[in-house]
């Protein structure tokens, strides 16, 4: 989806499927309370990538009850569409219900499950939020952690430097381009995307390291607009936590890779009222 789709000639079963694809936002600053919370992102879960799958059903497994999952976008390699979990053209599509059973699994055991979109998994959707009981996070928002108000979001929003990315961020977020999209047929979609990570590859390796990167100026923007000193992101895969002179603190997730030697995976936790990060 990196080019604009026109419109096809959907059926009243297709347009029905995308107004129900339109998901109940949070208001974008919207307060989230959170007593005992869990950040991940960028799992890039498919099923091609069994091991990292596993990680995360392990993860959901261990989570107690009254525990809060929050995983800040990209939790899937890419998401065609809500009805990925009616379909069986693709092992991804049993891999999307397994990963929905094992969120739903979260959430009737009491623990709270949050997901904000990613850049990859911008169209999940409200049957996706029905069947797993994720409650779905704006990009940007604002959730209490223990005391501290802090700003949560994927990241690529702020990562300015990359133009060309920014100008398909704002056209991949559009609902009227969603719309059309989505009334392509689900083989039609998967193959769009297949060409557009195709393109993101390739434009990857071409692309300075610091462009792929966020930049200060936008992060003290989102924090001053916030009101806030504190946020936490994914998206860059640069793990961190960034304490900086003017005494705002920035949290960077790390992505997850379990398949190959160089695994790589973890979040965030609070620990006696601390942040702390944790490895796989
Ligand atoms: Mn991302």
């Amino acid at each position: 989806m990196h080019e604009p789709t026109p419109p096809g000639g959907g059926s009243a079963a297709a347009a029905a499927a995308v107004s129900a694809a339109v998901p109940v936002l949070l208001a974008g600053q919207d307060r989230v309370e959170l007593r005992d919370p869990v950040f991940i992102s960028d799992l890039h879960l498919c099923a091609q990538r069994p091991a990292t799958a596993q990680a995360f059903f392990t993860l959901c497994a261990r989570l107690p009850a009254g525990a809060e999952l929050v995983i800040l976008g990209d939790l899937f390699e890419y998401w065609a569409g809500d009805d990925t979990l009616a379909a069986s053209q693709s092992e991804d599509d049993a891999l999307a219900r397994a990963v929905v059973q094992a969120l739903h699994d979260c959430t009737a055991r009491g623990t709270a499950v949050y997901v904000m979109r990613g850049n990859r998994d911008v169209l999940l959707g409200a049957q996706f939020l029905a069947e797993s009981g994720a409650r779905l996070l704006a990009d940007p928002c604002i959730a209490r952690i223990g005391s501290t108000p802090t700003l949560l979001a994927h990241g690529d929003a702020y990562c300015t430097l990359d133009t060309a990315y920014q100008a398909f961020r704002v056209q991949a977020r559009d609902p009227r381009f969603q719309t059309g999209f989505l009334q392509q047929p689900l083989a039609e979609r998967r193959a769009l995307i297949g060409q557009a990570r195709g393109q993101s590859e390739a434009t990857k390796q071409q692309l300075d390291m610091q462009i792929m990167d966020v930049t200060p100026e936008a992060i003290a923007q989102a924090l001053a607009d916030a009101g806030v000193r504190a946020m936490i992101h994914g998206h860059t895969h640069r793990p961190a936590c960034h304490r900086e002179d003017d005494g705002t603190t920035r949290w960077v997730l790390p992505d997850w890779e379990l398949e190959g030697p160089a695994r790589r995976g973890g979040g965030l936790r609070l620990l006696a009222g601390q942040l702390q990060a944790f490895a796989l």
